[in-house]
């Protein structure tokens, strides 16, 4: 933001997630936007927010500058070794035998209430509140209003706004009519929200004998009919470029890009780094402030100093990006259980309604899992703060939960250890879930503790890649990462989202949290017996503790995942303590320090 460098223009720099050119927001003012923004903004929460967050972001380029200019040729030509490798690595594993079609419905929650109201057609039309809106028509872009953005800002910047309220009973029921003709194309489609998803259709094609240009004109006609919505396609050899196509020709277009190596690198040549899902504004900062990054193929000219600042897992996704590569195999089902509601309303320290709030929240989630016959044991608490930051707090349970009550009683538990507090939004994720028929109640516990005493010692091994002390920028990083989620689709007005199983994510967010991983010990249960290492991406995809597979691109499924190791890490480490006392089956064992649980979810310690 660096608002007070730019003198009588300090707007200039203001560059918040408002400020961030979406669809059909091509030929907006930006400076008349972001001056709007600022002086309406300028001393809010949000606004000194945006300014912490811009601080602890340059104290990180600074260091990494720093550390840059410290390079020495020997390291760069050693660094440089490793890219060159990891480049043929990557480059063999290339996969151009699929076709992935990304789909996502234009201005989804607009439309739907243009449908369901015709004489709102052409009109600048918001969905929300003064306070937040969700989406903007075409027309309204035209005018810089966009998702998340205040309302009242949005009716400065456009006066004829016309605003709707949310009507999630309406987006779910077209949602379902939009999947019910994705599986005809694809029966293991990826909903990744409730207007997107991925669809394999290589089968499609080659069992009806028709090319991808087609089969997406067809997918999009029939969305039409079924709906009378529009949608854009994009169609790729994987899923993170097929992406990036589906917004290439929105509102109702399609983008094809051929399964050809010459055409995906063409593509990528010049494409912005920022047009990639996991590359949000931060990274984009970092990448061009530090590196001088700003196109997909910078990438690769840079891998040497990318490795030699960067965690390896960051740097391997950005050199797949650099090579236009992405996931194209369909991610194993598993991956996706995982349920969760979340809710955002005006801040409140008043307990009696966070309490209140919770009880609703739990409720939805409870009911929800009964309706899909799940039962979950990883509970997983959300809070965003009055001043936006973001706090996760996880507990496994002793037994698989669904009810109301159950899932209150450790959920309030969670909460009470963090307040005082005034909050924004508190969201409920349950994971590690299982289908109730397979299961008794205390069949995780005893799977647990046996699997302990046959594989012993689970902690994964601490990476040891680098021989670059990262310190200096784990903290700032740390912080920013528990301040940067959730800016995207959480900023609805107390609208309650449910995700079921079968969507992994509601948005892609900043790979930036990726950034932080040189050296990261994140969790010591002992500072002299044993570290616990958070498990991490290897290869940027593979879990380094269970070797599952999580495309970069399904953020929400990886922090779903990393949730559920670290719970199951900690939930470890009681049994470890349990066993202790149990002194012959612990012979040979160094004594372990017993951390009980309650630790980690002391107030202002953040895990993430
Ligand atoms: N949404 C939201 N809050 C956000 C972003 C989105 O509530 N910050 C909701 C409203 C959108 C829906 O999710 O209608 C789909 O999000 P998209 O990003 O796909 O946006 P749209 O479908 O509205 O527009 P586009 O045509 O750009 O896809
Ligand atoms: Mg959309």
């Amino acid at each position: 933001m660096e608002a007070t460098s730019d003198g009588d223009r300090p707007w200039q720099s203001y560059h918040t997630v408002y400020t961030n050119a979406k669809a059909g927001m091509e030929g907006v003012d930006k400076e008349k936007v972001q001056k709007i923004i600022y002086e309406l903004s300028e001393g809010s929460k949000y606004f000194e927010n945006e300014k912490r967050k811009e601080a602890i972001i340059k104290q990180k380029i600074d260091n990494l500058r720093t550390h840059h200019a410290k390079l020495t040729e020997k390291e760069i030509t050693h660094f440089q070794r490793i890219a060159d490798n990891r480049i043929l690595e990557l480059e063999a594993s290339r996969d151009l035998s699929k076709i992935w079609l990304h789909i996502d419905m234009d201005a989804f929650y607009a439309a739907v209430a243009t449908l369901e109201n015709p004489s709102l057609k052409g009109k600048p039309l918001a969905v929300g509140s003064m306070s937040m809106i969700c989406t903007a028509s075409y027309e309204a872009r035209k005018y810089g209003v966009r998702a998340a953005m205040p309302g009242f800002i949005a009716c400065k910047l456009c006066p004829d706004l016309i605003f709707v309220p949310t009507n999630f009973e309406k987006y779910t029921y077209y949602s379902e009519l939009t999947r019910n003709v994705f599986s005809k194309y694809d029966p293991d489609f990826i909903a990744t929200s409730l207007d997107e998803a991925y669809l394999n259709i290589t089968d499609t094609c080659s069992q009806r004998g028709i090319g991808c240009e087609e089969v997406a004109v067809e997918l999009r006609n029939t969305i039409f009919q079924e709906t009378g919505l529009t949608c854009s396609v994009g169609v790729a050899p994987n899923r993170m470029l097929a992406k990036v196509c589906s917004d290439i020709n929105k509102p109702n277009g399609q983008f094809i890009l051929p399964n050809d190596y010459n055409a995906v690198m063409t593509f990528i040549s010049s494409l912005p780094i920022r047009k990639v899902g996991g590359i949000g504004k931060v990274s984009e900062q970092i990448l061009r402030d530090v590196l001088g990054i700003s196109t997909c193929a910078d990438m690769l000219q840079k891998g040497a100093v990318l490795y030699a600042l960067f965690h390896q897992c960051s740097t391997d996704f950005f050199l797949s990006v650099g090579l236009g590569l992405g996931g194209t195999d369909t991610p194993q089902q598993k991956m996706r259980k995982s349920i969760s509601n979340e809710r955002t309303f005006s801040a409140t320290n008043d307990e009696s309604i966070l309490f209140q709030k919770l009880a609703d929240i739990a409720e939805t989630l409870s009911k929800d899992m009964q309706k899909e016959c799940l039962l979950g044991r990883t509970l997983t608490l959300k809070l965003k703060t009055a001043s936006f930051e973001v706090r996760t707090r996880a507990t496994t349970l002793q037994k698989f939960v669904n009810s109301k009550e159950d899932i209150l009683i450790y959920a309030s538990k969670l909460l009470r250890a963090e307040l005082p507090l005034s909050l924004r939004l508190m969201g409920l994720r349950m994971s590690h879930l299982d289908d109730d028929d397979k299961h008794s109640p205390l069949d995780p516990m005893q799977k647990t503790l046996t699997s302990f005493l046959t594989i012993g010692n689970v902690a994964p091994i601490a990476d040891k890649s680098a021989d670059f002390d990262a310190s200096d920028i784990q903290l700032s990083v740390r912080d920013y990462v528990a301040v940067s989620y959730g800016n995207h689709a959480e900023s609805l007005n107390e609208c309650p989202k449910t995700r079921n199983k079968y969507e992994s994510i509601e948005k892609i967010s900043d790979v930036s949290s990726l950034f932080d991983h040189k050296g990261g010990v994140v969790a010591s249960s002992s500072s002299s017996s044993r570290i616990i290492v958070e498990p991490y991406w290897v290869g940027g995809y593979i879990c380094s503790q269970c070797g599952i597979e999580v495309p970069a691109s399904f953020t929400e499924e990886r922090r779903q995942h990393l949730d559920y190791h670290l719970a199951d890490m900690l939930h470890k480490e009681e049994c470890r303590s349990l066993l202790q006392s149990f002194p012959h089956k612990e012979s040979g064992r160094k004594k372990q320090k017993y951390i009980p649980i309650d630790a980690f979810f002391v107030k202002g310690q953040k895990r993430f």
